[in-house]
């Protein structure tokens, strides 16, 4: 198995899976490598950034296009991003298939190690095949704290985005603007790694 080098980047290997036919992309053989944020690390390093400070919309997108596709050169490889509009590339489903994120019970992806905090800032096509080494589930030895944290039940049927953000818009949803979703915060997982100031830019975004 290859490296792709990312020390220095702010980002690390989120899991890797094999790319297939079905996925859509211009190669059809090789392996997708996702890439998220190296937390806590990533935070201070992001708001030292250009894309950060100047003032345009999407800083994290934009940053991510510039860091990530540097990656992907290096490699000899492909760039692909969750972002960019529709249709949307299935970055949920590949996370699935690398064995180290799952469907959680509230449906947001459980990451082995972030948590419910997974999210992905990109992945690199390499040609080569890596092999996948699957984790175990951790919901398989949790009492899922993350099915009852929220404080409308957005969660009781699918995820109910309106009622998310009617919540994010009255006095009683500043807890989740501020410091993250509660569903998410009440996750194990991952729970040292979480600054609040990189929730509160994510869910300003989201709101
Ligand atoms: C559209 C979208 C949304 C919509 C969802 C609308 C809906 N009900 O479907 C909205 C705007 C509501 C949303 C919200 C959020 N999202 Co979103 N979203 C996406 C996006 C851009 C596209 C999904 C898609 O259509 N893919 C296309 C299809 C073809 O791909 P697919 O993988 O095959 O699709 C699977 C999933 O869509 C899944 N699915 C279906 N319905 C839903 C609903 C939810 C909520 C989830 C998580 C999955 C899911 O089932 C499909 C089949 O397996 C993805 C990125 C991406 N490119 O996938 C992020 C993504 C799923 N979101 C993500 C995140 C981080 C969020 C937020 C938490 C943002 C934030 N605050 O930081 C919020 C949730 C708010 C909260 N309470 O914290 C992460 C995953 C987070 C996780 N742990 O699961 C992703 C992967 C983006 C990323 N860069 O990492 N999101
Ligand atoms: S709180 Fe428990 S059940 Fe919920 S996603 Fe995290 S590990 Fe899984
Ligand atoms: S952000 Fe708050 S209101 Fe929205 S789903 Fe999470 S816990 Fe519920």
């Amino acid at each position: 198995m290859s490296d792709l080098n990312l020390a220095g980047t702010g980002l690390i290997e989120m899991g890797h899976c094999p790319i297939m036919p079905s996925d859509g992309l211009g190669p059809d053989h090789g392996t997708l490598v996702l890439l998220g944020p190296d937390e806590p690390a990533f935070w201070p390093m992001f708001t030292q950034t250009p894309e950060y400070n100047d003032g345009a919309s999407d800083p994290m997108d934009r940053w991510s296009r510039r860091i990530i596709d540097a990656i992907a050169a290096r490699a000899a490889g492909a760039a692909y991003y969750p972002f960019g509009g529709e249709p949307f590339l299935p970055f949920y489903t590949w996370a699935l298939r690398t064995g180290h994120a799952w469907a959680s019970p509230i449906g947001f992806l459980v990451h082995d190690k972030a948590g419910l905090f997974a999210s992905y800032r990109g992945a690199i096509w390499v040609p080569e095949n890596w092999p996948v080494v699957p984790a175990i589930q951790p919901c398989l030895t949790c009492h899922a704290p993350c099915k009852t944290a929220c404080p409308v039940d957005a969660f009781a049927q699918g995820y109910d985005v309106s009622a998310c953000k009617s919540h994010l818009n009255t006095p009683q949803g500043a807890s989740c603007l501020s410091d993250g979703c509660k569903a998410r915060r009440a996750c194990p997982v991952g729970v040292d790694l979480r600054l609040p100031a990189q929730a509160a830019f994510h869910m300003e975004a989201f709101r």
